[in-house]
């Protein structure tokens, strides 16, 4: 791996051209959902063979700079006894990790979350830096009705984004900062442009009064795009204009790059809204993924939880890989996609 001294250069290499981030990082009750998908029980080796195929796949790491981890998994070990962070640094892949404790309740906001796990993260960064990882990931979800997210739960998440943000900082991890507006409901594309530059100006405040330097972190932000159930469906073209035009509002020049989420989105969807962007002329940060459900849908497919069907799980994860490598760079070609 090239030399990654500063939280700078982690940052640089983690959206280097044509690379982006596999988020491997589901919690146990999330991964449980994904494995029941394919009738897999969500046994600590059937989590850790599952996690082993996507790292072990050869050549993945021409697409991929960095997976980001859940606890379990950055202390499990590949077939051949290598600890999964050694396994992705061999192969110049950067491990993370994710250090949030999940979306709770937001105490006085019926139907808001703000997500937890403040308490004693330092200690927990030290070890996670100790183990190999080299930057971390902390979510926060807002939902949109008719009259959410409220200022409030857009501010506890922005103070609790930026507090990790800074400890991240001290403990020599890139932070990821992922304020996530989600795709739920039936609002438009235009509620949904509002709440993200509303959200993304709060974090940015936020991190400033943390004293958290910007050329140090990533931000991994929703697309702008409609609610799933919103009846009139914005195409890729208009996506990409609104989610441009809302970062050339909201987010500093300093910040070294971008990693959507896919939130939803089916892998296609996310791919192509990815490279519409990046064929957009006006653009100040590189655009990248940092997907899971859009990286891993039709992975899951193949696998089905059979040995014999590892080889084909890996060709279709290389694929999306591939794909979604070609679309932060603009050059996503749909006749290449077995999905669209
Ligand atoms: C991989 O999914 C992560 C969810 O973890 P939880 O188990 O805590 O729900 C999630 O944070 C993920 O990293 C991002 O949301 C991106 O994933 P998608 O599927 O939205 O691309």
């Amino acid at each position: 791996m090239q030399s990654l001294n500063t939280l700078e250069e982690v940052a640089a290499a983690i959206v280097a051209p044509g690379k982006g981030i596999l988020a491997a990082d589901e919690s146990t009750g999330t991964i449980e959902k994904r494995l029941s998908s394919i009738n897999v029980e969500s046994t600590e080796e059937n989590r850790r063979a599952y996690r082993d195929l996507l790292f072990t796949t050869e050549g993945v790491q021409e697409h991929v700079s960095g997976v980001i981890l859940f606890d379990e998994t950055l202390r499990q070990k590949s077939a051949d006894g290598t600890p999964f962070p050694d396994l992705l640094t061999s192969k110049s892949i950067i491990p993370g990790i994710k250090v949030d404790k999940g979306a709770k309740d937001l105490a006085g906001a019926p139907g808001e979350k703000v997500t937890e796990g403040l308490d004693g993260l330092r200690e927990r960064l030290k070890e996670y830096r100790s183990l190999g990882a080299r930057f971390a990931k902390w979510r926060a979800v807002l939902s949109i009705s008719d009259a959410l997210p409220s200022h409030y739960c857009i501010d506890a998440n922005a103070h609790a984004l930026a507090r990790y943000a800074a400890l991240c900082v001290e403990q020599d991890l890139v932070p990821i900062v992922e304020p996530e507006v989600l795709m739920d409901g039936t609002h438009t594309i235009d509620e949904c442009a509002d709440v993200t530059t509303r959200t993304l100006t709060k974090v940015f405040e936020a991190l400033a009064l943390h004293r958290v330097s910007i050329p140090q972190i990533l931000l991994k932000p929703n697309m702008v795009i409609s609610g799933a159930d919103c009846p009139q469906q914005a195409d890729a073209e208009e996506v990409a204009s609104r989610t441009v035009s809302c970062f050339n509002k909201t987010l500093p020049s300093d910040l070294p790059g971008v990693v959507f989420l896919s939130g939803g989105q089916s892998e296609v969807e996310a791919t192509r809204n990815l490279n519409a962007m990046n064929l957009k002329s006006d653009l100040s940060w590189p655009l990248s993924f940092s997907y899971g459900r859009a990286l891993q849908a039709s992975v899951l497919k193949a696998w089905q939880g059979k040995a014999d069907n590892v080889a084909a799980a890996q060709q279709a994860f290389l694929t999306r890989a591939r794909l979604n490598g070609a679309a932060a760079l603009g050059k996503y070609d749909p006749s290449e996609d077995p999905q669209a």
